[in-house]
């Protein structure tokens, strides 16, 4: 992210700045809300770019205790939650009263992409204090192994690929991958539903009313399943092999694997996984679209068009021949939508340019795919999503952006946005 990119207003210490008073202003004790207001607990793949945002801003332990304050809060089985409710606050819906999962923390009872596993391996790898770095690794490691673990046990379905049972824990939570199976989900049971989203986000950049009865329905239903999380996709009316979330757990378990030696620890089993969910995510790829699909468990098919589900597949490490056909149809896109990638297809008729997931460019999914990118050798391509992404954080860093105008929406002072443009400021 030079500073000299063509179109560049702020100076990379400026941005720099502005990046780290956002962080500051969102942090809590021990831990980084997504968002004032919209998101005011603590997220569980946010966290992990979040201690990405905190380690390139010099400041490593508060980096270690954000992923250490996660992990007090995961489940005997080894299921990580997606929000800890650390303190009470109103502001967000469905609270811990709605989930009711009994837990010590208050937590909600599904989960999210196992990034802050990859961030725990690229923290050891950077921080300067070795003796921080080792003992740090190894103390979250039987946490983060046990979630691992888990996935490959509890959620792993017909493909091989990870399932989630909500739409929720893909962390793209009404893209249009999930409208044909969501479609058969009942809506929540009682009339009256309390989103405190729309207090803050206009509606129309959210996702729709009928959405949210069905995402509470799911939570209905897994509720009355008594949060058994061994069980899940039996539970759950929806249950999709998500190649997302795959994505990032094979990745996880190879991050992990490569420095388990380093710290004096056992990497065979991070391997292990690494290549079961790699080949699970492999059995999503649909050779005629040149994409990965979700596979919908009790529709039994493959469901949705290219959306960013697919596309941070790349941030696994996948063939090149399957990048180049995915950038490829990338690079027809942004020939109408100059703000770099959008999270949907703009010619399909879900495509909807400011509704959060269904079209909107993120900065993580940017990040997500810069870096596979850049592993792979396509070096070219992940400086232009890079280059892309950085006029879009100059105007601010808003949880989402416009991809006809880049104009920023959805929430602002938006913590993953400005953590990895500190990581890219910093680490290149
Ligand atoms: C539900 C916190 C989270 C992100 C998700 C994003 C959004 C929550 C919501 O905010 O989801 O988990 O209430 O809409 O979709 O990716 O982790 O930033």
């Amino acid at each position: 992210m030079p500073t000299e990119d063509v179109g560049s207003r702020l100076s990379d210490a400026e941005l720099r700045e502005r990046a780290i008073d956002v962080l500051v202003g969102n942090h809590r004790e021990g831990y980084t809300v997504p968002a004032v207001g919209l998101y005011p607990f603590q997220w569980c793949w946010d966290s992990g770019p979040i201690a990405l945002g905190w380690a390139a801003a010099g400041r490593w332990n508060d980096a270690w205790t954000e992923l250490t304050r996660l992990m007090s809060a995961q489940w005997p089985s080894g299921m990580v939650p997606h929000i800890v409710f650390w303190h009470e606050d109103n502001s967000y819906f469905p609270g811990p009263e709605i989930w009711a999962t009994g837990r010590t923390p208050p937590s909600s009872g599904i989960t999210q992409p196992p990034l802050p596993a990859s961030a725990a391996a690229r923290l050891f790898a950077g921080d300067p204090d070795r003796e921080r770095a080792v003992a740090s690794l190894r103390s979250l490691w039987p946490g983060l192994m046990a979630w691992l673990s888990w996935i490959e046990r509890a959620r792993k379905g017909p493909n091989g690929a990870n399932v989630i049972v909500h739409p929720w824990e893909s962390g793209m939570d009404n893209s249009p991958s999930w409208d044909q199976p969501l479609s058969v989900v009942p809506e929540v049971s009682n009339e009256h539903i309390e989103r405190r989203d729309v207090a803050t986000v206009s509606e129309d950049q959210r996702p729709s009313q009928r959405e949210y009865r069905q995402y509470l329905g799911i939570v209905d239903a897994l509720r009355a399943a008594g949060w058994d999380t061994e069980r899940q996709p039996a539970d759950s009316p929806f249950a999709v092999e998500d190649p997302g979330f795959t994505a990032i757990a094979a990745r996880a378990a190879a991050d992990l694997a490569s420095v388990a030696a380093s710290a004096g620890l056992d990497g065979r089993e991070p391997a292990r996984l690494a290549e079961s969910m790699g080949a699970g995510l492999e059995a999503l790829w649909d050779d005629a679209l040149g994409w990965y699909r979700p596979y919908d468990i009790l529709g039994r098919c493959s469901v949705g068009r290219a959306t960013s589900t697919g596309l941070v597949a790349i941030w696994a490490g996948i063939p090149d021949a399957h990048t180049r056909r995915m950038m490829e149809r990338v690079d027809l896109w942004s020939h109408s939508l100059p703000g770099s990638i959008p999270t949907a297809q703009p010619d399909d008729p879900s495509f909807d340019p400011i509704r959060y997931w269904r079209g909107p460019v993120w900065v993580l999914v940017n990040w997500l795919v810069a870096d596979g990118l850049l592993r792979a050798g396509f070096t070219e391509r992940a400086a232009r999503v890079r280059t892309g992404t950085r006029a879009l954080v100059e105007q601010g860093f808003s949880e989402y952006y416009d991809p006809r105008n880049s104009a920023g929406i959805g929430g602002q002072s938006f913590s993953w946005s400005a953590a990895l443009t500190l990581d890219w400021l910093t680490n290149g």
